[in-house]
């Protein structure tokens, strides 16, 4: 089993608090290792703070302790986000100052149910380090108001599917997928760089953060203007269904490709169901065997959010855990006024605070978003090769995007059934991004024992 004292809370459980600080810092000393929240501690009731803390520390940060980042054999994490701005699709102009450079060190995660623990904590860290610390950005998140919790601000039930963790997972869910702990945690079994990493990165996991606004008002004119099935469903089960095509999932969790026509909560809230799917489609009219399982978009668009980001059998019958990410982010900004509702127009920042956790940022946050999600034609081998980007994050520039197989009205959109004749006007157009990324950045999340290996450097 993993050494659970050893790891950081946040990267294979999240901190289960309802409120979360995002403090970003420049200058971090050493005095902080007593105050990072392990996994165990916040796995049992009787151990677990009131404030829970994790701290991760960007190239610049390690390097200024006087560490060898290249020896962590992370290009990206070295080289930081910034750099990577173009790849990943976002627009370096849209991103807030804090993140544009290389100048952040770390960041702390304070989680807790108010607050006021929030800042009693943050004042004790910043009593604790004194000058030493000094503020370049922070994020307040936590999670929605009421019957939104656990939604995002689009309103979509969210941190439903994440990979099962060998040595840690101890019941795996109908639709998970085993991984190896090396494609999370350095130096685990199944890091192709094991034998390579220092000592002091060990049981460590790489964390992205990306601060991605939301724009709601928008988003909702979008689904509102563009309702599915005219004639079939009234229009606000058309938009509703938009939504559900575009995520892949509908509001309430429930897998579009086990509900397709409406959500269904029950099956949204049981998690022995809601993660239960291949994307295999049986086919009960073809006689010959060969071609009786097949892959269509008929119960879910290609595109769709959830397929782009894990395409599950779309790949091939054993699904590749290389690319598998941990995700722990949480909403930030209030909820959607009334006067942004009436107006279509979001003028208070609010999105999503993305923080994934992977071994290898190039396999697994920068893979994903430009091979996958931002690639036009991914899930590749399908007839249809014009698939478009993802329609929740995808983004070509912040400019217009064609996407195919998100209306299951039109004719023929199951291009393996009719000998790939796409009709194009069958493509939704979406003029605009509606989750735009105002920056981020790479950092490290050490163990507890790494972290003290690094704070003695
Ligand atoms: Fe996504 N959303 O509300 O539409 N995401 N995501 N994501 N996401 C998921 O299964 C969302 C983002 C993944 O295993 C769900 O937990 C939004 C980035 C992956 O089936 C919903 C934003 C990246 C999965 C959303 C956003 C990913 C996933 C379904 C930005 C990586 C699991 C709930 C504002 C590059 C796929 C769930 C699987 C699920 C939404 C960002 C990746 C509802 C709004 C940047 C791997």
């Amino acid at each position: 089993p993993l050494d659970i004292d050893n790891i950081q809370a946040d990267i294979l459980t999240g901190m289960f608090k309802k409120k979360e600080l995002f403090f970003f810092l420049a200058k971090l000393v050493s005095d902080i290792v007593p105050l990072v929240t392990s996994t165990s501690e916040i796995l049992s009731v009787k151990t677990q703070p009131i404030t829970a803390v994790n701290i991760a520390f960007s190239n610049t940060g390690l390097l200024a302790i006087g560490l060898d980042t290249n020896a962590l054999g992370d290009s990206d994490f070295v080289a930081g986000q910034f750099s990577d701005a173009g790849q990943i699709g976002d627009d370096p102009c849209l991103w807030n100052p804090a993140f544009t450079g290389t100048k952040i060190h770390g960041v702390f995660l304070l989680a807790s149910d108010t607050l006021v623990n929030i800042h009693d904590q943050l004042a004790k860290i910043q009593t604790a380090l004194g000058s030493s610390v000094t503020e370049i950005h922070r994020l307040q998140a936590g999670a929605r108001p009421g019957p939104e919790e656990g939604h995002e601000h689009f309103g979509f039930m969210d941190g439903i599917s994440q990979p099962a963790v060998e040595g840690f997972t101890t019941l795996v869910l109908p639709g998970q997928t085993l991984a190896e702990p090396g494609v999370f945690l350095l130096g685990e079994r199944g890091d192709p760089f094991q034998e390579s990493r220092p000592s002091w990165a060990v049981d460590g996991s790489f964390l992205v953060f990306r601060q991605l606004q939301q724009l709601v008002p928008e988003f909702n004119k979008f689904l509102t203007d563009h309702p599915l099935g005219a004639g079939e469903l009234t229009p606000e089960q058309g938009s509703e269904l938009l939504g559900a095509r575009m995520v892949g999932r509908w509001k309430s969790g429930a897998p579009i490709f086990l509900a397709p026509t409406a959500d269904d909560p029950v099956l949204g809230a049981d998690r022995t169901r809601n993660n239960d799917f291949n994307f295999f489609v049986e086919s009960s009219e073809s006689p010959d065997p060969a071609t009786e399982i097949k892959f269509n978009q008929t119960r879910c668009p290609f595109s769709a959010h959830i397929r782009k980001t894990r395409p599950r059998g779309d790949l091939g019958p054993s699904e590749d855990t290389k690319n598998f990410i941990i995700r722990s982010s949480i909403p930030y900004g209030e909820e959607v006024t009334p006067a942004e509702a009436d107006s279509h127009t979001t003028s208070v920042d609010r999105g999503l605070a993305f923080v994934s956790y992977q071994a290898n940022i190039d396999n697994g946050f920068v893979f994903l978003q430009e091979s996958w999600v931002n690639n036009q034609r991914f899930p590749f081998g399908k007839v249809d090769n014009t698939i478009g980007v993802d329609p929740i994050i995808g983004s070509l520039e912040g400019g217009p995007k064609s996407i195919s197989g998100l209306d299951p009205f039109v004719p023929c959109p199951d291009l393996d059934d009719c000998d790939g004749q796409k009709d194009p006007e069958s493509d939704v157009i979406i003029q605009r991004d509606f989750v735009v990324s105002r920056g981020g950045e790479y950092f490290f999340a050490p163990s507890v024992t790494g972290l003290e290996d690094i704070a003695a450097a």
